[in-house]
């Protein structure tokens, strides 16, 4: 029912947008003009497939399938946005392998008893407007639509007065859209299913995902005429965090990560003691006891780190996610459909944060991962082979199928409803 050459094709068109220069990659930062060239033209795609299209007030972009029954859809679907060196494929292959199923569906005439909803969720990725998954947290109702409009983004700019600029009017109020279960199809951007030769990922959940902003305040001063005893250097300390953080993720073993991704320094200059230093560390586990316990650590550090050199602290929780689990049933779905067409499996987490860990919360969700080449993400030359993407997208249609084609199932929880 796939067609690999299709989807191949939406692949490389929508990687035309925001194409990094001389790269397979792009540069679609929320709510840019790239996001909103990327949303229309998805926009656009489920038009031309016959989908009901419905735009909420943070962009997010639902294209729903008629069912036989008015029954609450099954919702696949994904992200487009990206971070600054990002691949063609993380989110954007979730979104267009739900438009592919449309298709096939379409092409055979075939009417599933529930409707079918692609989703594109705004601001997965977190790295201009934190918290990440922003868009499914609105749509869920974990995060209040206003609060995420005043967000206020790396480059000084809100979510609104971003998404005023690049004329994104969405209107529609999807706050008590009923969603009977959803499965997002994702690359697995990590190097297990490669290393073990394995096909398709199985996965069991998401882990923990802590992030952390430290601006330190110190005194800027002269680099050639100041005594090593009389600086209050920001860099340093932020350095300190930096060196800790590493160490930190090497003492709790190996399910213990740790990333320092942005380090600015003021005035950043050569000859110039940094009187500001404003450092992120990303920490991540599969066990939330530990994860707390590593932002404890790392907390306390911090702040003996800054009193050590007479700084000032300021710390600022981005974003916090607990360890999700997926579906029991959505995941045996997925093993059933891979072990039909003799593909390989593993069960296994994500080490990724996704939209489906946030749907977890209002549906049974789950998530079908395929290999990344060389483990390879968040980095322009992001690859997975033909064979591969078209076994992803055959096991995304038969679950979505199966689970469309279900009278039964748990009552799901509209998110406006108490929890
Ligand atoms: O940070 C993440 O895990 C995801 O790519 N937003
Ligand atoms: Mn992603
Ligand atoms: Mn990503």
């Amino acid at each position: 029912m796939i067609n690999i050459k299709r989807l191949c094709a939406r692949i490389d068109e929508l990687a035309q947008i925001g194409r990094v220069e001389g790269t397979q990659g792009v540069c679609r930062l929320a709510f840019t003009e790239a996001d909103q060239q990327a949303r229309d033209y998805i926009i656009t795609q489920m038009k031309g497939l016959g989908l009901r299209v419905a735009v909420d007030r943070i962009g997010n972009v639902f294209g729903t399938r008629p069912g036989q029954a008015d029954l609450p859809a099954v919702m696949t679907g994904s992200h487009i946005d990206s971070v600054r060196t990002g691949g063609r494929l993380d989110g954007a292959l979730g979104v267009l392998a739900g438009l592919e199923v449309v298709e096939a569906l379409n092409e055979n005439a075939i009417m599933t008893r529930r409707p079918l909803t692609v989703a594109v969720f705004s601001n997965e990725e977190g790295a201009r407007f934190q918290p990440d998954m922003m868009g499914s947290l609105v749509f869920q109702g974990d995060l209040d639509l206003q609060a995420a409009l005043d967000t206020v983004g790396i480059d000084g700019i809100s979510v609104r007065e971003s998404l005023a600029r690049i004329g994104m009017t969405g209107a529609a109020d999807t706050r008590d859209m009923a969603v009977y279960g959803f499965v997002e199809l994702h690359i697995e951007q990590g190097p297990v299913l490669e290393t073990l030769g394995r096909t398709i990922g199985i996965v069991e959940g998401v882990q923990g995902i802590s992030w952390t902003q430290f601006v330190v305040e110190g005194t800027s001063n002269h680099a050639g005429t100041t005594p090593m005893n009389m600086r209050t250097d920001a860099g340093h300390v932020a350095t300190r965090i930096a060196t800790f953080a590493r160490a930190l993720a090497g003492e709790l073993g190996p399910a213990q990560l740790a990333t320092v991704g942005a380090l600015t320094l003021y005035p950043n200059l050569v000859n110039v003691v940094p009187s500001r230093a404003t450092i992120t560390v990303d920490l991540r586990n599969t066990d939330d006891a530990s994860l707390s316990e590593a932002e404890a650590r790392l907390s306390e550090f911090a702040g003996k780190a800054a009193a050590q050199e007479g700084a000032s602290l300021r710390q600022t929780r981005l974003a916090r996610f607990a360890p999700v689990s997926f579906a029991r049933h959505i995941m045996e779905k997925v093993e059933q459909s891979a072990a039909k067409r003799h593909l390989s499996t593993l069960r296994m987490p994500s080490g990724a944060g996704h939209d489906a860990q946030i749907l977890a919360r209002m549906c049974p969700s789950g998530m079908i991962f395929v290999p990344s080449v060389g483990g390879l993400s968040h980095n322009v030359n992001e690859f997975t082979n033909e064979r591969d993407l078209d076994a992803g997208a055959m096991v995304l249609f038969d679950v979505l199928y199966d689970l469309a084609m279900s009278p039964f199932g748990t009552p799901v929880r509209c998110h406006s409803a108490p929890a």
